[in-house]
């Protein structure tokens, strides 16, 4: 339609739900006030729709065993992930802006409906793959990836819809620190390529990126979904986040995943999410905060130093 062009979605998801701080919530307009917009279309990105999601609470949502607000995370991330599986459908990369990294069990869910045999490149701090059964906090940001690989045994009921499409050898994750120990259970049970900070140190950004790939992607043909939490960086760089952990990437690291990323030419999707311009400090913190999340999307979205 637009010879030369690509299409983009853009998934604003004003989403607090997962986890308990407010402020999350307005990450998307921030980004967008940001000026993401025309950064997107300078690098020859035609935006076929730029959404800001509406979520309302239900009137009644009590706690399924330890989970927090199961109602209200369900029907937002069955949402998202529709908005995401219709994008791919009209041949635009959605583009999720969120609000808390629970939505990501919505945009895993739409991408994979799309493209099963696609991959997972998760860049975060932690791991989210806490169970009901393991969480310690009942907080569902904590929980994304075992929802969308079937490990919440039994599911609950509210996340029937959610189906078991990422398997977990297409699981890679990035830049973790703050592993809790069922998590960690899980992690050496399924065999899941998961690259720390550790790693990171000892082989350097370059190389961890492409054991990753190797792991989860060996012929190169696999579509990729990068799910990035901004936590991922170190507090340093993007202070306005809700469970920072110090000790983490730079913001050339995670730049670098990015690009690396973009060169394949198979991302078919992308997630930014917990910002929290509402926990910055100062004007300063939130604006740094801000300013990564753009330079992260951009790189993942094809700039290039050169
Ligand atoms: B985020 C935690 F216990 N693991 O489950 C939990 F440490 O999306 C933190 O990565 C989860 O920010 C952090 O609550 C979720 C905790
Ligand atoms: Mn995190
Ligand atoms: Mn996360
Ligand atoms: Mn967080």
């Amino acid at each position: 339609r637009f010879y030369g062009k690509k299409n983009v979605a853009i998934i604003g998801s004003p989403f607090n739900g997962g986890q308990a701080r407010s402020g999350v919530e307005t990450g998307p307009l921030h980004v967008l006030e940001h000026g993401l917009e025309k950064q997107l279309e300078s690098l020859n990105w035609n935006i076929t729709s730029s959404k800001n999601l509406i979520f309302s609470p239900p009137e009644s949502d009590p706690d399924e065993g330890r989970l927090k607000r199961p109602r209200y995370v369900s029907e937002a991330t069955r949402a998202v992930s529709s908005e995401v599986a219709s994008a791919i459908k009209s041949g635009s990369f959605p583009l999720t802006i969120g609000g808390d990294h629970s939505l990501a069990i919505g945009t895993v869910s739409g991408v994979f409906s799309q493209f099963p045999d696609a991959c997972l490149i998760w860049i975060d701090a932690h791991a989210d793959i806490n169970t009901p059964a393991s969480t310690p906090s009942g907080n569902i940001h904590g929980c994304p990836v075992s929802f969308v690989m079937g490990l919440a045994d039994p599911c609950p009921p509210q996340f029937e819809w959610v189906q078991p499409l990422l398997k977990a050898n297409k699981l890679a994750y990035i830049g973790l620190r703050d592993v809790d120990s069922g998590e960690r259970e899980i992690l050496k049970k399924h065999n899941i390529a998961a690259f720390s900070m550790h790693h990171v140190d000892k082989f350097g950004i370059g190389k961890v990126v492409e054991m990753a790939l190797a792991r989860v992607n060996p012929d190169g043909k696999s579509p990729i979904h990068l799910s990035l939490d901004i936590d991922a960086l170190d507090p340093e760089h993007a202070p306005a986040t809700g469970t920072p952990v110090r000790g983490g990437l730079s913001l050339r690291e995670a730049c670098y995943i990015c690009e690396a990323l973009a060169e394949t030419g198979n991302l078919v999707g992308m997630d930014i999410m917990e910002c929290n311009p509402v926990l910055g400090i100062d004007e300063r913190s939130v604006t740094s905060t801000i300013s990564a999340a753009c330079s992260l999307v951009r790189c993942a979205m094809g700039e290039t130093l050169l």
